[in-house]
């Protein structure tokens, strides 16, 4: 079995995007309602522009999964993922003109120099926030797998500009916080602050200017251990920086107490340690922390605490009013191109972030309890959530036989 992992494929106006996901144990049961119901969470929010009214995400599987028995589940094989594009037109070049004056902010001027042209067309067809419904759907197939150990992302925008909101999350109302949420049009779970995004948003579009803002994702349930401070790559914080940060126009990630930390001494900052012997069949094995400015973190390893991400959003580039550009071909002064686009995308974002968390949280838990099938995941984790609750443990020795060293020490006393 590989490391869990996935790859997408697709112009925002060709065919279809496309997820292959592999390395996913055998055995599990996919949820596709749940994942089309993430798709069209991420295509909602106040500030979308008119694509979202042409699209409707869902996703057909073309490998890797099976139905029997009325459940659709993974059978160990790479997994395909379609969902169509609509408003398919990039072979029409009528309906996809050249574009030549570049949105600074957007991918289109970096892009155009990498590939060595003046035309930014492809470079932005591919680098649009589209390809995140393809993140999504493989996101929310790896939540299939977490919510099997009781383990849940949730994701929300904390808000912009003025407007942000200091609403705890807490496992214990998560349900609570979920309604909140649904009920807003910005998926902020605060009335009176997505009363105010709302109207900052409906003012950027009136000055043809655009938004960005702060999502935030907790994820509730992680065992501690997953990640690894042996190598830095192998750090769950690093990784989780890399997915979010690889989020189409997001400029800065925080765990925690973030770049907060910054502002405090030690004894200020990190979260002191209890223990609670009836709290023992928590995922924190009855470790208690008072507050959790580590983000659930320590060392890039979980340490049973939820993690805590935030993520910053620049405001979109593409603006109706334009900005100081130049034209690529006559290299003279000319505004921005505008193609239609959205005013803000937080909300949208705050679901992208949300799913791609779970990812880097899967990919991690399976890295500590991977197996082919699902029946090996469970056995692994059950085993070692066990062994981690008797601590301290017996010196390693092979069931039934000797230690490792026993031989040569009686040879020595000999
Ligand atoms: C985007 C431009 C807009 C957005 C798009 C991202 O697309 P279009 O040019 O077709 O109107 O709506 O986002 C999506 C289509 C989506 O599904 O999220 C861009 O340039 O990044």
């Amino acid at each position: 079995m590989g490391h869990l992992t996935y790859h997408t494929a697709g112009e925002s106006h060709g065919p279809a995007l496309i997820t292959l996901v592999s390395g996913m144990p055998a055995g599990l049961e996919i949820d596709l309602d749940f994942i089309n119901g993430e798709l069209e969470r991420r295509q909602g929010g106040y500030g979308r522009g008119a694509r979202q009214k042409i699209e409707h995400d869902e996703v057909t599987f073309l490998s890797g999964v099976r139905r029997s028995g009325g459940v659709l589940h993974t059978i160990g094989s790479p997994i395909a993922m379609q969902i169509p594009n609509k408003d398919n037109r990039l072979d029409d070049p009528e309906k996809t003109p050249p574009v030549h004056r570049p949105r600074p902010g957007h991918a289109d001027f970096a892009g155009a120099m990498k590939w060595l042209t003046t035309d930014c067309r492809e470079t932005l067809e591919r680098a649009s926030a589209r390809e995140t419904a393809a993140r999504t759907a493989a996101g929310a197939m790896a939540r299939c797998l977490l919510r099997e150990f009781d383990m849940e992302s949730f994701g929300f925008v904390r808000g912009l500009l003025d407007a942000v909101t200091d609403v705890a999350i807490d496992e214990e109302c998560l349900h609570d916080l979920i309604a909140k949420r649904e009920a807003s049009e910005v998926y902020c779970p605060d009335e009176k602050v997505s009363e105010r995004i709302i109207a900052h948003i409906r003012q950027a579009k009136v000055d043809k200017d655009t938004v960005g803002g702060l999502a935030e994702v907790h994820v509730f349930g992680c065992p501690p251990g997953l990640g690894s401070c042996a190598n830095w790559d192998q750090r769950l914080d690093a990784r989780l920086a890399g997915a979010v940060m690889g989020i189409q126009a997001f400029k800065a990630v925080e765990i925690g107490l973030g770049k907060d930390s910054a502002f405090r001494t030690g004894s200020a900052v990190h979260d002191a340690l209890e223990f609670d012997a009836s709290r023992t069949d928590e995922p924190g094995l009855g470790f208690i922390r008072p507050s959790n400015n580590a983000g659930g973190l320590e060392g890039g390893m979980t340490n049973g605490m939820p993690i805590v991400v935030r993520g910053t959003m620049k405001p979109i580039s593409t603006l109706l009013r334009g900005m100081p550009s130049v034209d690529l071909n006559t290299k003279k002064p000319e505004h921005s191109a505008y193609e239609r686009s959205d005013v803000c995308a937080l909300p949208a974002a705050s679901v992208v972030m949300e799913n791609v968390v779970a990812f880097e949280v899967a990919r991690a838990f399976l890295e500590k309890f991977g197996g082919d099938s699902m029946h090996e995941v469970q056995a692994s984790y059950e085993s070692y959530m066990d062994m981690a609750r008797r601590l301290p443990l017996e010196p390693w020795s092979r069931p039934g036989g000797e230690r490792a060293g026993d031989e040569s020490e009686s040879q020595s006393e000999a």
